[in-house]
């Protein structure tokens, strides 16, 4: 096209150039130049560049089929300038010979002679009697059969006894079957189907085993194997589970303050009968060290907030590569800034993890931890107020710490069960809803409101900013806290 305007153009600067001077030219000058654009451009030039065009171009939008028909590779291709024909060429490697299959004037090719499951690479090449031959296209591939499965994901240590492999839908499948193998380039076993799109293995702790999977129906048989992906059973790490305290069950527990003990708080009778199965408790509160594990056993972000970086109460960082670290010098502290949600998250994951439930206490089981079996105790070690048996709200002239302590420091402050700082430190989420009456209300047996009217939720125990004896009686009530909020002095345990 350039040469085309530069003649053209060259032509009527001619003409203007002579104009000025000699108008009686312009009329023959005009029709010079028209005829010059007529023999030179379409006759010579403009074919070479045609040609040029033609014959170093390819055409585009090549698309094979993939598993849409039983018998047919549709093969569809963009339009090319100029071309008159178009050859269609088959490979069975990306980089293999291609072969021309046939000819064709259309946009599309059926191929009707490749076998089932296998993966064949298509060109197109573009012809033309004036032009001769184009290149070939990039290559596009087809089969015959169901598509294969993808988004193939094997579960990384996210269950205690089963490694789960989920897939994408493919349509028209009927059933899936599954494919394992010790080694990712290994050979993989079918170890079973399933019409779901997911698929549990129960395999050992601490293997990585590999997973494919195939589509399947009756009409088209199956899919070529999906990619593979590798997952495990993580063992269970001694150190990830909180030492637990047995608590045997009891009969007729009186809950609530004693007539004997001196309180304005109101919500705390009355008292009234509990019974209790056995459980577990968490030796210790929670700690930030123990939390971080949680944090970094996979995708845990939404458990975590920037106010846990502070490390006068909690010391939780996240590093610039998305994973966790606690302040080494905090590891031992308990965690705060978890609201209800998160400390609830934890024992999801860590019943995953263990493979037996882990829940947040109820108030009844704190507070008959707290309290004891030898009657209703005040405080966990007994009756009488002592400066030095828990960290209270006295910056440190008794207890030492004027902000939390490393968990487990009072051990004249235990109770019976040998379960440390029930009174003091944190205070500790429960499983109830808190209800202002509930002990009017309460069922006897493993009694736990799940009455929302308040929306928030229990927490019990007194924290090291309380500065009030009473709040660090084993019967003392709070008002409840909302659970999707968070403070420097709530943390919580757990039972089992
Ligand atoms: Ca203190
Ligand atoms: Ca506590």
């Amino acid at each position: 096209m350039k040469a085309k305007i530069f003649y053209g153009a060259a032509a009527v600067t001619l003409i203007c150039l002579l104009s000025l001077h000699r108008g009686t030219l312009l009329r023959a000058d005009i029709f010079y130049g028209n005829k010059a654009e007529t023999e030179y451009g379409k006759s010579g030039i403009q074919k070479k560049v045609e040609k040029r065009i033609f014959t170093e171009g390819a055409p585009g939008g090549i698309s094979a089929s993939d598993g849409t028909s039983t018998n047919i590779i549709t093969i569809t291709w963009d339009q090319f300038r100029n071309a008159e024909t178009y050859y269609i060429c088959r490979s069975t490697a990306p980089d293999g010979n291609y072969t021309i299959l046939a000819d064709t004037a259309s946009l599309s090719y059926q191929d009707k002679t490749p076998l089932k499951n296998i993966t064949y690479y298509y060109k197109v090449m573009a012809g033309s009697s004036v032009f001769g031959k184009s290149k070939m296209s990039s290559y596009n591939t087809g089969y015959l059969g169901m598509a294969i499965p993808s988004g193939v994901s094997a579960s990384d240590g996210a269950f205690s006894n089963t490694i789960q492999v989920t897939w994408n839908n493919v349509a028209g499948a009927e059933s899936y079957y599954v494919y394992r193998s010790a080694s990712q380039s290994g050979s993989y076993y079918d170890i079973g189907n399933t019409t779901s799109l997911s698929y549990n293995d129960p395999v050992s702790r601490g293997m990585i085993y590999y997973y494919r999977v195939k589509s399947h129906s009756a009409v088209f048989g199956y899919s070529r194997y999906s990619d593979s992906d590798g997952g495990y059973i993580d063992y269970l790490r001694p150190y990830m589970l909180p030492e637990m305290m047995p608590i045997p069950a009891v009969t007729s527990f009186s809950m609530g303050r004693p007539d004997w003990e001196v309180s304005s708080n109101l919500y705390e009778k009355p008292v009234h009968p509990v019974n209790l199965n056995a459980f577990s408790l968490s030796r210790f509160e929670i700690t930030v060290q123990q939390y971080t594990y949680f944090l970094n056993a996979g995708s845990q972000d939404s458990y975590y907030i920037p106010d846990m970086a502070d490390t006068v109460h909690c010391g939780i960082i996240k590093r610039s590569d998305g994973d966790y670290s606690n302040v080494i010098s905090r590891a031992q502290y308990p965690v705060v800034y978890v609201n209800w949600n998160f400390a609830n998250a934890y024992c999801s994951w860590l019943t995953a993890k263990a493979g037996s439930t882990f829940l947040l206490p109820t108030e009844a089981q704190w507070e008959y931890t707290a309290a004891g079996n030898a009657g209703h105790m005040t405080y966990p070690w007994g009756n009488t107020w002592t400066n030095t048996n828990c960290n209270w709200g006295e910056n440190g002239a008794y207890d030492h710490y004027v902000y939390s302590a490393p968990v487990g420091q009072y051990s004249s402050g235990t109770n019976m069960f040998g379960v440390y700082d029930m009174a003091g430190n944190v205070h500790e989420w429960c499983r109830d809803y808190f209800l202002t009456n509930y002990y009017s209300v309460s069922a006897t047996n493993n009694p736990e409101c799940a009455d929302n009217t308040s929306g928030l939720k229990v927490f019990r125990g007194g924290a090291w900013s309380c500065t009030n004896r009473d709040d660090f009686r084993s019967s003392r009530r709070f008002n409840g806290y909302d659970p999707a909020s968070s403070a420097n002095n709530i943390g919580f345990r757990i039972v089992k």
